[in-house]
């Protein structure tokens, strides 16, 4: 079988393999300017947007992929050399392998390089909607002052200079000024990251940083720019070195970075869009009034489900979700937690079926054709647990309701944080705040309270005297006991519900 190299040229011969665009992507022009072209993007948002133009009247709504952080070098060069072209690969529940090449990422620019040319292209009249992937700890937001972090040497370059910088705040300032100084209209800023009320929290981070770095742009922002709120699903692993070979050799594909996720979508979008918006739900998404319930019910379950497996899969050895999942104390734990300690929190959540959508989270996160990582899942988790699990023990410590299981949770995350479990396997810590957790971590070895202190984390939990027994029960129980009979321990005497 010949091997065609994935791009533009070797398009009709590819097609005759797998699904690729039927529509003429020289004549889509970018109605959408995406920042972070990371897996998560590429298998929902340029997904949903490729179903859409292959609508011949949609002709507008092309992305333009922003590269934004020195280390996104490598997916600039990929796409760039793939004409923005990537094959989407969904993991089917049987195994089977979807593949169908994605077009509508029709131009990519890469930040570092060219910052001007980002700011002119955000504020292009033609773009109306600005979306983000830039992950939960891109929102720069402090958990300990609840405030917008202004001690981040990135924000401090950034107000120095307005004209190169790094940082979303800086872009976001820049190219809303030359909208308002061109007599443009506004535009929409849609976050499609895992925060809860991901658009008003961007709002308010935006703002907090154009109130010093340009004050008299805040009036104009309130009136011309609109940021709806959104919950975003569908499970997207980082691809592997075997997913990119297996594709090639069964379709003679060579693509340098396929995108690999499962079959499940779902989004759920606040119908505010300031400048107009893709007919996306003519390709699935849902428009609704109010998207609290929904993203409070993914962070709080699918979320933090995937936190609960990732650390304390992290400590039994395994390397998958999948692995952790289909472990039966494992999973009695994350039952309890969900049905003990998140369902109180969630309240009547209108026209959500909830006890469908845990048993459907339990058969994802037990797809064994997934294989999502540990690693990925436990990355980033001092930006994670602020928003997937704090609110469930907060809301919990009022209500007076359970949080053993949630404690826990922490207490196995200050022993992930030493870097190595008691099996002696090394633990991969990638995270901001690496070093920080790390000597926490390793401070709590003699007086366990101590990883409670860093207050960016877990703001005043430290005070809280039921937490902390708690806390301090689990901490030592993992320690003496080890991680397998610690959790037997606590999922004992109560009732293993969802
Ligand atoms: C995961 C998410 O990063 C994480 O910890 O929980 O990436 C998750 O896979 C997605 O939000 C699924 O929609």
């Amino acid at each position: 079988m010949k091997n065609y190299k994935l791009n533009n040229m070797n398009l009709s011969a590819i097609s005759e393999r797998i699904s690729t665009p039927k529509y003429d992507r020289s004549k889509v022009t970018t109605g959408i300017v995406h920042v972070g072209i990371g897996g998560f993007h590429r298998a929902h948002e340029a997904f949903y947007t490729d179903e859409l133009l292959h609508d011949p009247t949609v002709t507008d709504w092309g992305i333009c992929g922003i590269a934004l952080l020195d280390f996104d070098t490598k997916i600039y060069n990929t796409l760039k050399e793939q004409d923005g072209l990537y094959t989407l690969i969904v993991k089917e529940l049987d195994g089977t392998l979807t593949k169908r090449v994605i077009g509508s990422i029709v131009e990519c620019l890469y930040a570092p390089e060219n910052p001007v040319k980002v700011i002119e292209k955000m504020a292009s009249s033609e773009v109306k909607i600005i979306s983000l992937t830039i992950t939960e700890g891109g929102y720069n937001y402090d958990e300990a002052t609840k405030q917008f972090d202004f001690t981040n040497p990135l924000i401090n370059h950034d107000l120095e200079n307005p004209q190169a910088p790094k940082t979303i705040f800086g872009y976001l300032t820049q190219a809303l000024k030359l909208r308002k100084e061109r007599g443009l209209k506004g535009c929409t800023i849609q976050s499609c990251d895992n925060i809860q009320g991901n658009g008003h929290f961007a709002k308010k981070m935006l703002l907090s940083y154009v109130q010093v770095a340009e004050p008299e742009l805040v009036a104009w922002i309130e009136a011309n720019v609109s940021f709806p709120n959104a919950m975003v699903d569908r499970i997207t692993p980082a691809t592997s070195p075997l997913d990119i070979e297996i594709l090639k050799e069964t379709t003679g594909i060579d693509d340098a970075w396929p995108v690999v996720c499962e079959p499940f979508k779902q989004w759920v979008i606040e119908d505010d869009f300031i400048a107009g918006r893709p007919a996306w739900e003519t390709v699935g998404a849902q428009f609704v009034e109010d998207v609290v319930p929904y993203e409070k019910m993914k962070l709080s379950l699918l979320n933090a489900g995937h936190s609960v497996l990732g650390i304390l899969g992290a400590l039994y050895g395994y390397s998958t979700i999948d692995e952790a999942a289909s472990n039966a104390d494992i999973s009695s734990f994350l039952r309890i937690y969900m049905g003990n300690e998140v369902t109180p929190t969630l309240g009547d959540l209108e026209g959500v079926n909830l006890k469908n959508y845990k048993f459907s989270l339990i058969q994802r996160f037990g797809n064994t054709y997934i294989k999502d990582q540990i690693d990925r899942i436990c990355s980033q988790s001092s930006a994670k647990i602020p928003i997937f699990i704090l609110p469930t023990i907060n809301t919990q410590l009022e209500r007076k309701g359970s949080i053993d299981h949630a404690a826990f949770v922490i207490a196995a995350f200050a022993i992930y944080s030493v870097g190595v479990n008691e099996f002696g396997t090394q633990l991969i810590i990638k995270d901001a705040m690496e070093t920080v957790l790390n000597e926490k971590a390793i401070a709590s070895r003699k007086n366990s309270e101590a990883f409670l202190e860093i207050e960016s984390i877990f703001g005043k939990l430290k005070n809280n005297t039921t937490f902390v027994k708690s806390y301090i029960n689990a901490y030592q129980n993992i320690i003496q006991n080890g991680i397998e009979k610690s959790v037997k321990d606590i999922n004992s005497n109560v009732l293993n519900k969802i």
